[in-house]
């Protein structure tokens, strides 16, 4: 009896550890058909720049692809970011295809279809390589000789298209004058290939790769008149280098360089019923929206934010825009661009504290490159002498439209700021982000004016979106009281400018403060108007909340009551980044339960919903709804699932700031913490068990954990 209970807790042992292991090739959105709509179905790869999203059929498969740079309009005009082209394979396949599967796996970002047809097993592997700079596809099966069909490859802006031996170039200009390029070389192994008008097709191959490289002569220099040198160079040079490397040698190099960000955060929230992890990932998400209990789905939305960036946002290249790199219009909403009023700071909300510090580098470069332009035009429409803002739509040319957003740069500045926070790298503070943050104090020096008590207010201000245009509205306040913060922080740091930390020390002291109204809310305006049975999206008093770090639960208990009573107000339906940034508000007032009912209401399915719907949610493909489709509530749900975890806003790390009741039980391996800390733990019922955190010089933490704030020696990285 007693070997035969051994023998139990043996089995039992060894399943468990294969449960353990199972888990790492968990992180993966899988379906049983074919994904035919562009928005809700499709998978999108990307390597930082040149994204495909790829659907369409056992017949047909149609891969729709993007490069960052190609943009209309100029420094005036907005614009607007525009699709690059398709590719579609045509195949002869008999009308029998079975056990069709297609999957995504956001471990080694590539994306693989497979089905048999006539009896033989074939397979499409899809990955776009940051090491390699190109797209790479392969069609093979488990029989010689028998992958054949047809290649096209069309433009979206009737350039030029040219075929010779095994490529196809396709060459244009846009209006602006920008002149883009994108090549496909086609590596047969085996069997034939030839051209027939504008295809090619191949015959009885073994197996086939398609290897495609794209780009515009777009230089992110306002002094060059942001052209840089015609593309085709690059593009042959591209094309030559990916062309001599065999297939598995590109996805080798692909996976480790994709690798060595995403390993680096490995999340465990529970373990889903296995009824639920084998299905498919939109049966699933149906589940779930009846009530399903499923930790690995919500481990996989938060690693999803994590692929999107990684494949949307390296450095050297652009940030990641309302779709991040995705995008089949010509007209797309919002014109996919960079709106400065939430949406673009939410893409980077989960950059740092995922580990992903490196994919934050497009976007501060990008506030950096705007600079010379964005001063021309504020010094035109303000008349301001020092320092420049944006408006609440720009594009890659420093072009802005809609009304302007005051406060909009120095809410960039928090980035600047934040990417120090997290990376204590002082030089990059001094050198980069200082003289940005220094600019911005002098061009609010120089705006500030006095109210009827004396105390200053800006002149102008909008709550994004909702009621009057009015001086001192609280949304300006707090985002300057956070640039003068942290302008304060970055002078001592680095010890310079004395007398003008002093100054801005004295600037600060006298903004008008967040104050509390008269149902007990958090005022949006100076007066006292808010409405209590108003549901807006945006809630953009409370950046002091979250972003920001004005307001605490901790530092500000009233302030902090005040901002719930607001947020209970305004409801848990919205829009997509809507309930992104409440998860992120609930985490921060360490309210775990509600944060994550609102990680449900995000992470509920939807249907094709048009842009006037308000109805938020996730599709089958788990892109964000606004609606339409907006990648900025994937980011910012990432971002708060972090935030239930971790936070050091406040001069402390705290460990499961608000850990809902049901992840009882999880790990987390990697999240980062202001400070340069990198933060591993555990937890059961709710309390840490274990930890690790560790820092370069192996500095000391005041750590908040399991109720307790205490001072702990770091370990060294
Ligand atoms: C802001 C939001 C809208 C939308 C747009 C891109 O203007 O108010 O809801 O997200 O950005």
């Amino acid at each position: 009896m007693k070997q035969y209970l051994i023998l139990i807790l043996l089995v039992s042992l060894i399943l468990s550890t294969k449960d353990v292991k199972a888990k790492d090739t968990s992180l993966k959105l899988n379906y049983d058909s074919p994904a035919k709509d562009w928005m809700t179905e499709a998978l999108p790869i990307g390597n930082g720049r040149l994204g495909g999203m790829i659907f369409g059929g056992v017949e047909t498969e149609h891969i729709q692809f993007n490069e960052i740079s190609l943009w209309t309009g100029d420094e005036k005009e907005t614009g607007a970011y525009q699709a690059f082209g398709d590719l579609f394979i045509d195949f002869n396949h008999l009308d029998d295809a079975r056990n069709y599967k297609r999957e995504l796996n956001i471990s080694n970002a590539v994306h693989t279809i497979s089905y048999t047809s006539g009896g033989i097993r074939y397979k499409r592997e899809y990955f776009s390589s940051a090491k390699d700079h190109v797209m790479v596809m392969k069609i093979s099966s488990n029989k010689k000789e028998s992958c054949s069909g047809t290649i096209r490859l069309t433009d979206m802006h009737h350039g030029k298209n040219e075929l010779s031996d095994n490529k196809f170039t396709v060459t244009g200009k846009l209006d602006n004058g920008l002149i883009y390029e994108a090549g496909l070389v086609v590596l047969p192994d085996g069997g034939t290939v030839k051209i027939s008008e504008s295809s090619m097709i191949f015959e009885k191959t073994n197996s086939i790769t398609l290897i495609l490289a794209a780009g515009t002569n777009y230089l992110p220099d306002y002094s060059k008149g942001w052209r840089g040198e015609n593309p085709h160079q690059l593009i042959a040079h591209q094309l030559e280098e990916a062309s001599i490397r065999p297939f598995t040698q590109l996805l080798d190099r692909h996976i480790a360089d994709y690798q060595s960000l995403f390993k680096r955060v490995d999340l465990n929230l529970g373990k889903s019923d296995s009824n639920i992890s084998t299905m498919t990932t939109d049966k699933r998400l149906v589940a779930y929206k009846n009530g399903s209990v499923d930790p690995d789905l919500e481990e996989l939305f938060f690693q999803y934010g994590r692929y999107l960036l990684i494949s949307s946002s390296r450095p050297g290249s652009l940030p990641a825009n309302l779709q991040g790199i995705w995008n089949n219009s010509n007209n797309p909403p919002w014109r996919s661009d960079y709106h400065s009023n939430i949406n673009v700071q939410m893409n980077y909300w989960p950059a740092e504290v995922t580990n992903l510090g490196e994919c934050h580098i497009p976007f501060l470069e990008f506030i950096n490159n705007q600079r010379e332009v964005r001063k021309k035009a504020t010094s035109e429409f303000y008349n301001s002498q020092k320092g420049w803002t944006v408006q609440t739509e720009n594009n890659i040319y420093g072009a802005g439209s809609f009304v302007w957003n005051p406060p909009g740069s120095a809410w960039y500045c928090q980035h600047l700021w934040e990417h120090y926070a997290f990376t204590n790298d002082k030089n990059y503070l001094r050198d980069f982000a200082y003289p940005v943050l220094r600019e911005i104090c002098e061009f609010w020096e120089e705006r500030l004016i006095r109210d009827e008590n004396g105390a200053l207010v800006t002149p102008d201000g909008w709550s994004p979106e909702h009621g009057p245009h009015e001086p001192g509205v609280t949304y300006d306040q707090e985002i300057i009281w956070d640039l003068f913060t942290n302008y304060i922080e970055a002078s001592q740091i680095l010890n310079i400018d004395p007398d003008y930390r002093t100054k801005v020390i004295s600037l600060r002291e006298e903004l008008l403060k967040p104050k509390i109204g008269k149902w007990g809310q958090l005022m949006e305006w100076s007066i006292d108007r808010d409405d209590s049975t108003d549901n807006h999206r945006h809630i953009s008093h409370l950046f002091a909340l979250h972003p920001g770090r004005q307001i605490s639960v901790t530092t500000t208990p009233e302030l902090a009551a005040a901002a719930m009573k607001t947020l209970k107000s305004r409801g848990d339906q919205s829009t997509g980044w809507a309930m992104a940034w409440r998860i992120n508000f609930w985490a921060r007032l360490s309210d775990g339960n509600h944060a994550y009912k609102l990680l449900r209401n995000l992470m509920t399915l939807v249907g094709n919903a048009g842009p006037n719907n308000e109805e938020g949610g996730v599709y089958p493909n788990l892109f964000d709804a606004h609606p339409p489709f907006q990648i900025d509530g994937n980011f910012g749900a990432t971002a708060g699932i972090a935030e239930m975890l971790i936070q050091s806003q406040a001069g402390e790390v705290s460990l499961l700031p608000a850990l809902p009741d049901s992840w009882f039980s999880g790990s987390v391996k990697g999240l980062k913490a202001r400070g340069g800390f990198v933060v591993d733990l555990a937890w059961k019922d709710g309390k840490v068990i274990t930890y690790r955190i560790a820092s370069e010089d192996g500095r000391e933490v005041s750590l908040r954990i399991n109720g307790e704030l205490k001072t702990v020696r770091t370990k060294k990285l």
